[in-house]
């Protein structure tokens, strides 16, 4: 520790802190935005400058190392006058269309302006360009409402590991984007939208198909299905102003049903189904000798960077379509045969906390017998907006239950969107199938909680089987590599984005960006969700899910059999 004085009252700081953490920590609230802790260390917005003793100009106090003795002094009139100054530097050339941008009520350039008393009248206003909006099915891009933080820059390259967003240009012409503008559709990019959770501004936003499903809701030649991801239960509650973690499975079926869908569903049934066929691969390729590692594929970020960086390992992927296209896949078939539809007056719609999802429902091997497994995908955010749109207020909606048959899941589907969740799933099934273990052990720790790699060995068919999880493509690039370096696995799960699907591009964004421990946090308490719905089911592994037997009775015969392996699995050329 040092003693540093702030503002001359006396502060122990840890060594090695820079002045801004050591000022939050001791109480002054220093207003920050390009700052990300450990991610994004630039000072370049300047809005966190303070006074210095025995320095002559302001100092950005993200980047100013702590010091025995040193005298700060947080909001001194020249501090006040800086602060003020760079937020109205901002302001002036940033995209006007504040009370109708997606950012509105949630834009931390708003926030910022409030609190270091800035206004836009003061600087005349040169918006950098017109709307400028680059799009693609994932994530769109105005380029008129961005601040040059840098943060998309640092979470894609510092936390993910991509690296997509450059600085391009100089002085007042810079922009940050993909090298040579290019759209993110075109580069390395994998649709996680990490970067849209990271920008203070509506600069980055999903690509939104409110509109679109709006009309297929209007339109009453049209059978609208939806299914919402497992994360969602326990995330749309933030909109409403549930505490995070609120699991609102009840309500979310009441809402979408008031919505208008036609038939309401949650994805877990078919994550039941998904362990089903994944586990017999599984099973399958240990007996045939591989090719092993089996790598779970129902992460399209997950899927994309393998592509693009790891295409060694692309005959490793499961076949298993993801849960949100089998689901949709069975719906199209299965479900429009059961209500005598012709599966083309049916629009599956998916409810996902990623925008990734919207990038794989547009995938061309995402289709069944022609038609697309899912038409549409709207995140966590989107859907929150359709029903304040509509005026139905979750928190007030009686519980209700999804529509059947596809609307029963097991506890272990819940756990799929927590990271290590998949993993669980499946040792549950695949344990009870081999070593008739129906009354065992039915939890598996090892595979919960934030660490970013988490292995384990269990014994399947008298042999050790190796297992591993990792979450963040950082650390999934790190476990990439030690089998690329030789070491040998049986199963991996990977999950694109920190904390599993809980913490996916599309989820409410919470928090401070500031405080990445907040962030890891709000994620671990979506997921102590989940392991709460796990824990008070009956029913907590797939291949008892009642639904899920019948599905294979009346339509697919077996796991892995013709008839499944054409609806429910696909494959992926580099
Ligand atoms: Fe997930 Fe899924 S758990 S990817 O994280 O497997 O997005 O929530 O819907 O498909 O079920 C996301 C979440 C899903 C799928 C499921 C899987």
């Amino acid at each position: 520790k040092v003693t540093i004085y702030i503002n001359d009252q006396p502060v122990q700081a840890d060594k090695g802190t820079n002045v801004l953490e050591a000022c939050r920590a001791g109480g002054y609230d220093i207003p920050s935005l390009c700052y990300l802790r450990d991610l994004n260390t630039a000072g370049s917005c300047r809005v966190c400058v303070v006074e210095i003793e025995g320095t002559r100009t302001l100092q950005a106090a993200c980047v100013y190392p702590v010091a025995e003795g040193l005298r700060v002094h947080t909001h001194t009139a020249r501090v006040r006058r800086a602060r003020r100054r760079a937020v109205e530097l901002l302001l002036s050339e940033h995209n006007r269309e504040c009370p109708t941008c997606v950012r509105s009520a949630s834009c931390e350039l708003q926030a910022l302006a409030r609190k270091v008393g800035a206004r836009y009248s003061r600087l005349a206003s040169q918006p950098r360009c017109e709307p400028k909006i680059v799009k693609n099915p994932f994530i769109v891009r105005d380029y008129s409402k961005c601040i040059k933080c840098r943060r998309c820059e640092a979470v894609c390259k510092n936390m993910q590991g991509i690296g997509v967003y450059t600085p391009l240009y100089r002085g007042y012409e810079t922009v940050i984007a993909p090298a040579f503008e290019r759209n993110l559709a075109e580069v390395a990019c994998i649709a996680c939208g990490q970067c849209v959770l990271a920008c203070p501004t509506g600069s980055l936003t999903e690509r939104s198909y409110v509109e679109e499903v709006w009309q297929v809701i209007d339109d009453p030649a049209k059978h609208v299905v939806v299914q919402a991801a497992p994360a969602i239960q326990v995330s749309i509650g933030e909109e409403f102003g549930l505490p995070v973690g609120t699991a609102v499975t009840g309500q979310l079926a009441a809402a979408l049903r008031r919505l208008g869908f036609d038939s309401v569903f949650s994805t877990d049934f078919a994550a039941d189904l998904t362990i089903m066929e994944e586990t017999h691969e599984l099973l399958h390729r240990i007996d045939k000798g591989g090719p092993l590692p089996l790598i779970s594929s129902c992460s399209p970020g997950w899927i994309k960077m393998c592509e693009h960086f790891y295409p060694e390992f692309i005959d490793n992927l499961s076949t298993c379509k993801s849960p949100m296209e089998m689901f949709g896949a069975l719906a199209k078939t299965y479900y429009a045969q059961k209500l005598g539809l012709d599966p083309r007056e049916m629009v599956v719609v998916g409810v996902m906390p990623c925008t990734a999802k919207k990038y794989e429902a547009a995938r061309p091997e995402m289709k069944t017998y022609g038609l697309p497994d899912v038409d549409y995908v709207l995140t966590t955010r989107e859907l929150a907006g359709m029903l304040r749109m509509a005026g139905i207020h979750l928190n007030k909606l009686p519980q209700e239950e999804f529509d059947q048959p596809l609307g029963l899941a097991s506890g272990a589907a819940n756990i799929f969107a927590a990271t290590g969740g998949v993993m669980e799933a499946a040792v549950r099934t695949a344990l009870a199938l081999t070593e008739g273990k129906e009354t065992g052990r039915l939890e598996f720790t090892e595979f919960r909680g934030s660490s970013g790699i988490k292995e384990a060995t269990v014994r399947l068919k008298g042999r050790d089987i190796r297992l591993g999880v990792a979450h963040g493509t950082n650390n999934a690039k790190k476990l990439l590599n030690r089998l690329k370096a030789g070491e040998k696995f049986h199963f991996i799960e990977i999950m694109a984005c920190a904390g599993g699907c809980v913490g996916g591009g599309g989820q409410p964004i919470t928090g401070d960006p500031a405080k990445p421990e907040l962030t890891l946090e709000h994620r671990r308490q979506r997921a102590a969700g989940l392991y709460a719905m796990d824990l008070g089911k009956e029913l907590r592994r797939s291949h008892e899910n009642p639904a899920v037997k019948q599905v294979y009775e009346e339509f697919l015969g077996a796991p892995m059999s013709k008839k499944a392996k054409e609806i429910l699995h696909t494959s992926y050329t580099a």
